[in-house]
């Protein structure tokens, strides 16, 4: 239905093959379309594991993670791609043009839906000031592209599909202040009936968040809005004041 892209992850305990001790243990939280949900903790906390499951990079070993009521481990990888795009934490540019690189997941987009997807990614000045534009070449790697352009060439590529679920892993990092508050105002507009769960390590790129959720050593320790965690949470306090 229009309003697909409900995730929930139920009581979910993550170890990788060959670990001995879990990364993410009882993990559990809801996050529906109109909604966004932030994740917040220190490096190592878990924050790439928990969004790797969701379109089964991984498999869960305990509890379950269900994309609109169905547990994803009974979806297979297409049926999820329709309505999940991830934006991983070091997003991959393919050598090819860029057209080939957002047209990655969505081949039949028109040059019209491209450029709209790069507008909101705050992309579209940096590619119309290269003499080829859209067939400007990327090499392998987004080598000759720099950090912040490559995540907003990775952004773009997501916006493309037009997903019901949009994960955004650490997406606003490499770009300065101003551009992070632009990307993130145009996002808004063009997501706002999707669901988002964003990963962050800048406090200010989440204030605004409908559920931020604080993770520690693979545990939600809190769960809050920015207000409601100021009050409440050291963990979450100096996470601030750092
Ligand atoms: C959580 C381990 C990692 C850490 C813990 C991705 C990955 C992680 N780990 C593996 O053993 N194998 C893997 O493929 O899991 O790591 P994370 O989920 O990457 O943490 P994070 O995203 O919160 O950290 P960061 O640095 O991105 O903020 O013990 O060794
Ligand atoms: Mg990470």
């Amino acid at each position: 239905s229009e309003l697909s892209g409900v995730v929930e992850y139920r009581n979910v305990t993550f170890a990788y093959p060959g670990a001995e001790s879990p990364v993410l243990s009882n993990i559990s939280f809801t996050a529906r379309p109109g909604q966004t949900i932030a994740i917040i903790g220190s490096t190592g906390a878990g924050k790439t594991s928990l969004l790797s499951l969701l379109p089964r990079l991984y498999d869960a070993a305990e509890g379950e993670v269900l994309l609109d009521g169905v547990p994803v481990n009974n979806l297979d990888h297409a049926e999820i791609t329709k309505r999940v795009a991830l934006v991983p934490q070091r997003p991959y540019l393919f050598s090819g043009t860029i057209e080939h690189n957002l047209r990655f997941g969505k081949t039949d987009a028109t040059d019209q839906e491209l450029w709209e997807a790069l507008r909101v990614a705050q992309g579209e000045s940096f590619v119309r000031e290269k003499s080829k534009a859209l067939e400007s070449r990327i090499s392998q790697g987004g080598t000759n592209v720099s950090g912040g352009q490559r995540q907003r060439l990775c952004i773009a590529r997501a916006l493309v599909t037009k997903p019901r679920v949009y994960l955004f892993d650490d997406s606003f990092s490499a770009l300065d202040v101003a551009t992070d508050a632009r990307l993130r105002a145009a996002l808004k507009d063009t997501t706002a009936d999707a669901t988002v769960i964003i990963v962050a390590q800048r406090v200010s790129t989440i204030t605004e968040a409908d559920q931020i959720l604080v993770l520690d050593n693979g545990r939600i320790v809190d769960r809050g809005t920015h207000e409601e965690l100021l009050e409440t949470s050291p963990t979450y306090q100096e996470i601030v004041e750092s």
